[in-house]
């Protein structure tokens, strides 16, 4: 039986990732930091909290992640954890590069030391291409992050590559564009939507509100996207893959994406902070832009080339963003009945 470790197994990607390798009839371990240790509701969703060993894990913490590494030795090691909301790493800059940057040599540094033979995969992010230097954004793209999160991650890549090249490590980095679920943290925007939307249609008369409706982002499900990142994992040598669907979307255009299957029209008015949208139907008001949620700096298109993956990995995303939107409408909507 293959054993694996998961850091940020109660993230979104942590709780579909353990379903997959557990479905495999991996013996899966994952890393919580002791605040979270019982914070299990995603991987109870999927139906497998009790499957799992859970293991008191912090990234900002050398000698926990040491300890961690020498109690548990896995044949596998998928480093899911980080500071992961991007407009919160403004607010919190130097924690993100400790986290998402430091955090990720000292899981290297260990696995050299102490369990070389151990296969690592890092959530890299299609984040680190940032300010748009060519469409659409492959593993040769040129990196311009254009947040502290992003900044963080180009370190957390880079360094996944240097330890590869420089202690042979099979150690791979997946370059993921943006993927989604039921399961998705609240403040992500298209969870954010489709959980305000649900809502509104169950008869609350708050609008949602967003920022940058212009914003063009590549969105999967993240299903499909931990297969990618098991597959990195099966092949004889390590490497670098994008993960992506190749379709960009709107916010606004996610935003009526969700809105349809919950029975909405939308019609939208104005434009920048003055921007809203009413359901023809009802005549309410649906969507208000407020610019509270503007970032500082902003990625303004995202659309990603898989190439590279679907020849080397045989994967390819299975949903589309319309049946996304709709996935998660319909799980916000029917989790208020
Ligand atoms: P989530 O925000 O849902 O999960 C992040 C996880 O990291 C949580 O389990 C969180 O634990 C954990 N974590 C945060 N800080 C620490 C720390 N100091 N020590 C240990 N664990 C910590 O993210 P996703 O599941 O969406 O994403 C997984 C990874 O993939 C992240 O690294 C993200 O940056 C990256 N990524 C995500 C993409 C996406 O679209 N979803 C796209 C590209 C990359 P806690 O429960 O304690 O908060
Ligand atoms: P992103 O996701 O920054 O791409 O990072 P997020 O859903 O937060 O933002 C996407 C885009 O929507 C715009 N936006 C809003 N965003 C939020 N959160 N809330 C709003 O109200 C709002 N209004 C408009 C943003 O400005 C942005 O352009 C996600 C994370 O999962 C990262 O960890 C991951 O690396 C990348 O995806 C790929």
């Amino acid at each position: 039986m293959k054993k694996a470790f998961i850091t940020g197994i109660t993230g979104q990607d942590g709780a579909y990732l353990a379903k997959l390798l557990l479905d495999k009839g991996y013996e899966v371990h994952g890393g919580a930091r002791w605040i979270s240790h019982e914070q299990k509701s995603r991987l109870a969703r999927l139906g497998v909290a009790d499957a799992v060993h859970m293991h008191e894990f912090d990234l900002s913490d050398m000698n926990n992640i040491f300890r961690t590494l020498r109690d548990v030795r896995v044949d596998e090691f998928y480093n899911l954890a980080a500071l992961s909301f991007v407009g919160a790493s403004w607010d919190v800059p130097v924690y993100s590069a400790d986290v998402n940057g430091q955090g990720v040599v000292r899981i290297l540094d260990t696995l050299r030391t102490i369990a070389p033979e151990t296969r690592f995969y890092q959530a890299s992010t299609s984040e680190m291409f940032g300010l748009v230097q060519e469409v659409p954004q492959s593993e040769t793209t040129r990196l311009y992050p254009r947040s502290p999160y992003g900044v963080s991650k180009v370190y957390g890549h880079h360094i996944t590559v240097n330890y590869r090249e420089s202690f042979g490590l099979h150690a791979s980095s997946g370059i993921l564009f943006n993927h989604e679920s039921p399961l998705r943290g609240k403040d992500f925007v298209t969870r954010k939507i489709t959980m305000g939307l649900a809502r509104i249609a169950r008869g609350d008369s708050a609008p949602v509100v967003l920022g940058n409706l212009n914003a063009q982002r590549d969105w999967g499900f993240a299903g499909d996207y931990v297969d990618g990142m098991w597959r990195m994992l099966q092949q004889d040598k390590a490497d670098d893959y994008v993960l992506a669907t190749g379709v960009t979307t709107a916010i606004r255009d996610f935003v009526a994406f969700a809105a349809a299957p919950l029975g909405m029209d939308l019609e939208w008015h104005g434009e920048g902070v003055e921007e809203t949208a009413t359901d023809r139907k009802t005549g309410r008001r649906v969507v208000q832009v407020s610019a509270e949620w503007f970032r500082p700096a902003e990625v303004d298109l995202l659309i990603g080339d898989a190439t590279k993956a679907r020849q080397k990995l045989g994967w390819s995303p299975k949903v589309d963003v319309r049946t996304l939107a709709e996935m998660m409408a319909k799980a916000d909507y029917d989790a208020l009945g």
